[in-house]
């Protein structure tokens, strides 16, 4: 600042000053960042302050993890995954009389909560505390659904580094991943041999068990996966996803033979566990112990259950079901349960004690770990959907928790915020009027997007085969009555079939059969040519799921560096004026910077970031693009 209103002066121009202390001191203009990798750093900071916080951010506290001794020999299910097999796991899971529990703190949690926003550092932290006090939980669910794209698109960093990462730093407890059948991570079909080699890539990487499902139900989306995960000697998991109600004798589409029927189908197919997923949390508690009950004579796998708390009936679920002899349940740990999430662990820990289905976690290390959640949470509040309380208007809308955290935005970021009970309700009538299907990622993505269309249109199920024939329907509509989701119990509805398709034939087949196989060896000679990197088989995969969303992240990290060790509340929030943050920009490698001063925009348009980096001043510009 100092130097630049010298600089500016007209005496200085014409000569009139006595210079001759600058010109003593060339050092005083060594002002540009030293390193690449700081010049990069204090870039990120400067665009976050000037385009997104403005300088001003709130403090945060910054979270404390528990860090106990890690026991030697520390035994858990991973253990006995690795020496007994699938089959030897499910021998174990029958022998026990506790309640088993998962914790999905890590995956569906937060992205029901928060829009999958958790970082990795966030998780890292917490690992050794998770491990050690974590020792009795049948399994972490911590990869796979949402987080696999979120993780490279809007958080810059690798989902595989992550998986490695926690994998190392939590060897006892299973890890559990969300596997959309043949959509794998993503929202539409893809070809058999990028199914195969991801599903072999995440069992290298540290998944144990993947939850398979599909999202119309379709059991010909799920068999190639079950067989994949079985060739890996990992434990398949495969999914009934729950939908409608089948206490209410007067829907008579999805029945409890419905839901048996196709468990039987399953376990026939080879599953190791039958996972029942409840995405939308509909499944009230009466009606778990009634499919509970009737799947227990049925079936002779073991029973794993997956519901949310919208409702606010969540912990009565889960405890209905363990009364009716379910297996295993998914919970969160209690700071990051409840609402959109899964039930609270904690919660249901503590109300299992000394009954027959007690379930052996110590409460009072837990709660640490839910401390430790509780204080990073803030940091990630503007992710937050404004729900307050359980609702049961979820019963009637049937919308899966992991979509309602971003309906909202996605409803505000087409301006029709103030038209997002209007939307809820479309989407209750889109569903009805496709022929009521099941509604979990991509099937429920592609009944919100018919929703907010319908509604950005003036459409209604009454007038929609008149007026929106001329009309080009979102990329998800036209996907899905292609048949390229697959196909849905029932059939499609045929006039807005036609509608949609406007003369295009649809499949009826599995659609990973009509796809080409991926060619990987062209996609690696292209990453490294195009982007000068030595590709793996793990940036293979993820270009071919998602190759736009790869290549930014790769241009990403060549603009930016690596900010993974960044913390969270300087990733999302940068600094404000005067205030200082440590930054470990490599291994071991710490950047202490503190923002002194943001100048005032000049005739470019650019504001001049004053900051001092391990004591050293240093200025950037960054473009104000207000
Ligand atoms: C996902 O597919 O990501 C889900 O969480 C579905 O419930
Ligand atoms: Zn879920």
């Amino acid at each position: 600042g100092f130097l630049i209103n010298v600089l500016n002066r007209e005496e200085f121009h014409k000569g009139l000053c006595d210079t001759h202390f600058i010109a003593d001191n060339p050092s005083l203009f060594d002002i540009a960042p030293k390193t690449d990798k700081e010049l990069k750093v204090l870039r990120y900071i400067g665009e976050k302050v000037v385009n997104e916080t403005k300088g001003s951010k709130k403090d945060f506290d910054v979270p404390v993890a528990p860090m106990p001794p890690r026991p030697s020999g520390l035994v858990g299910t991973k253990q006995i995954l690795d020496a007994k097999g699938p089959e030897g796991l499910v021998s174990w899971i029958h022998e026990q009389k506790k309640l088993l529990i998962t914790d999905t703190t890590m995956r569906d949690a937060h992205q029901s909560l928060m829009a999958t926003r958790v970082r990795t550092r966030d998780m890292t932290r917490i690992a050794r505390a998770t491990s050690v006090y974590g020792n009795d939980l049948f399994s972490l669910e911590m990869w796979g659904g949402a987080t696999f794209d979120v993780a490279y698109r809007f958080l810059n960093e690798s989902p595989w580094e992550r998986l490695e990462d926690l994998r190392q730093r939590i060897p006892n407890v299973m890890f559990q991943m969300l596997l959309r059948g043949s959509n794998a991570v993503g929202y539409k079909n893809y070809p058999d041999n990028v199914i195969k080699a991801f599903i072999k890539q995440s069992s290298i990487s540290g998944i144990d068990i993947f939850r398979i499902f599909d999202s119309l139900n379709w059991l010909d989306g799920m068999k190639l996966a079950i067989e994949e995960v079985r060739n890996n000697n990992k434990v398949a998991e495969a999914c009934i996803c729950y939908t409608g109600d089948i206490l209410d004798e007067t829907r008579d589409k999805y029945t409890l033979k419905y839901y048996v029927d196709m468990a039987k189908e399953l376990e026939r197919l080879g599953a190791n566990i039958l996972g029942i997923k409840d995405m939308a949390a509909l499944l009230k508690p009466y009606a778990a112990d009634k499919l509970i009950r009737a799947l227990k004579q049925e079936i002779s796998i073991p029973i794993h259950l997956h519901t949310h708390d919208t409702s606010g009936n969540g912990v009565a679920t889960v405890l209905m079901a363990a009364e009716a002899g379910v297996d295993i349940a998914d919970t969160a740990f209690n700071s990051m349960s409840g609402l959109t999430s899964q039930p609270a662990l904690n919660s249901v820990v503590a109300a299992l004690e000394n009954t027959s289905r007690a379930t052996g976690i110590n409460l009072d290390n837990i709660e640490e770990i839910s401390r430790y959640w509780e204080a990073v949470r803030p940091v990630y509040a503007k992710f937050e959907s404004d729900l307050k309380s359980g609702t049961t208007e979820v019963y009637k809308y049937e919308i899966p928790g992991g979509q309602y955290s971003n309906l909202k935005p996605q409803v505000e970021s087409f301006g029709l915020g103030h038209k997002f009970k209007e939307v809820k309700e479309m989407y209750k009538n889109v569903n009805e009027m496709v022929g009521d299907i099941v509604k979990v990622t991509p099937s429920s993505k592609m009944v919100g997007d018919f929703a907010i269309f319908m509604v950005q249109n003036d459409l209604t199920p009454e007038n929609i085969t008149q007026k929106g024939q001329d009309l080009t329907y979102p990329d998800s509509v036209v996907t899905y009555f292609k048949g390229m989701m697959g196909q849905p119990m029932g059939g499609f509805p045929k006039d807005i079939q036609e509608m949609v398709l406007k003369g295009e034939e649809p499949v009826t087949v599995r659609p990973g059969q009509l796809l080409e196989e991926e060619d990987f060896e062209a996609i690696m000679l292209y990453l490294k040519k195009t982007h000068k990197i030595e590709p793996n088989m793990k940036d293979a995969l993820s270009y071919a799921l998602y190759p736009k969303v790869f290549e930014d992240y790769l241009k990403y990290i060549k603009d930016y560096g690596d900010l993974s060790r960044m913390g969270s509340d300087i990733f999302f929030h940068g600094l404000s004026e005067g205030e200082t943050c440590e930054v470990e920009i490599a291994k071991g490698k710490i950047l202490v910077i503190k923002l002194l001063e943001i100048g005032k925009v000049d005739k470019e348009g650019s504001r001049l970031l004053a900051f001092e980096v391990n004591g050293n001043r240093r200025e950037i510009k960054i473009y104000d693009k207000n």
